[in-house]
């Protein structure tokens, strides 16, 4: 029996897993980066290993294409640590807890195993794998709020992440959250950002709003904007790459740009010191004045929907 270490008292037994969720050449379950447990997909569209540990989509690469998300090469993978790149799930707050600044930045969801719930394969060739995280004492040490969190994955030629949290207490909610996704470029300075201009967004580093008067947004400097009011799909526009990657989204209204710049990342212990070079992240974010409020037995469902266009104007 082959287990991984979950925390002091649990322990996931990848074999159990495999045996109740694996599917013939699409759906494995593996250890990978150190303890960590992983669920393998390879299907005729694409490829992707997501973690147990936070629900972290750490790849995804379509068939005969480059590898879409960027993975920092100095991640930890350690429970207690959330892995840097991927898709990191904030939740259920984004940045720091406001009330409680100690408890760890964009909550616990990145930092807990989630359960699978199951794996399907659709007619069309795509996969799918539920993961779900519920209350518990371990969640209630950080949130008093009896909820129910099921993510949703669909590895086919775009990969789809939606998450659905359910309020199962007996009292009303708010939470926060992002799908923080890393983005793999072939250089920051090769890329441009479209599908914001007009929009307003809250500069964090500067604290004041402003709106975003270019067509393509440039990444020159170190960026943490949040666009707010929007839910039109961005393009990252990679030169280089000679590639378009879509970011479309649903049930959220702030859009995450978010880059260190080169001082920031060399004090950031787990990036590279050039590693801001590598990535852009842009985000489906509920937060700011798009906070979700859930009265018991509601839902809300946050989705980010990823992939190359089609038509790919620098391949003509
Ligand atoms: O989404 C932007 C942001 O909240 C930034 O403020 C920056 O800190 C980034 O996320 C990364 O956060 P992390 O806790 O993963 O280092």
């Amino acid at each position: 029996m082959k287990t991984t270490k979950l925390n002091d008292k649990t322990m996931i037994d990848i074999d159990e897993l495999d045996e109740k969720y694996s599917i013939e050449g699409e759906v494995g379950f593996a250890e990978l980066e150190e303890d960590l447990a992983f669920v393998t997909v390879s299907n005729i569209h694409a490829d992707a290993d997501i973690c147990l540990y936070g629900a972290h989509v750490t790849n995804f690469r379509p068939q005969n294409s480059m590898e879409i998300l960027w993975l920092s090469p100095e991640s930890s993978f350690e429970v207690g640590k959330p892995i840097r790149g991927g898709i990191p799930v904030c939740f259920p707050w984004f940045g720091p807890l406001k009330t409680d600044p100690e408890k760890p930045q964009h909550g616990f969801g990145r930092l807990m195993y989630w359960d699978v719930a199951k794996t399907a394969s659709l007619p069309g060739g795509e996969t799918v794998v539920k993961l779900q995280l519920c209350s518990s004492a371990e969640t209630k040490a950080y949130w008093p709020f009896d909820f129910c969190a099921e993510m949703t994955i669909v590895v086919g030629q775009t990969l789809t992440e939606t998450l659905k949290v359910t309020n199962t207490s007996d009292e009303t909610f708010e939470y926060t959250c992002a799908l923080h996704s890393y983005f793999n470029l072939s250089a920051i300075d090769n890329i441009t950002i479209e599908g914001l201009q007009g929009t307003t967004y809250y500069n964090q580093l500067t604290i004041e709003n402003g709106v975003q008067e270019e067509e393509l947004l440039q990444i020159n400097e170190p960026t943490t904007r949040h666009y707010l009011n929007t839910e039109t799909p961005v393009v990252i526009a990679d030169s280089v790459f000679r590639r378009r990657i879509k970011v479309e989204k649903s049930g959220s209204k702030v859009t995450t740009v978010w880059n260190p710049g080169e001082e920031i990342c060399a004090q950031i212990g787990d990036l590279p010191d050039d590693g801001y070079l590598a990535f852009v992240c842009v985000e489906a974010t509920n937060a700011f004045n798009d906070v979700i409020c859930l009265a018991p037995g509601e839902s809300h469902e946050t989705s980010t929907i990823i992939g190359l266009e089609e038509k790919d104007p620098y391949l003509g």
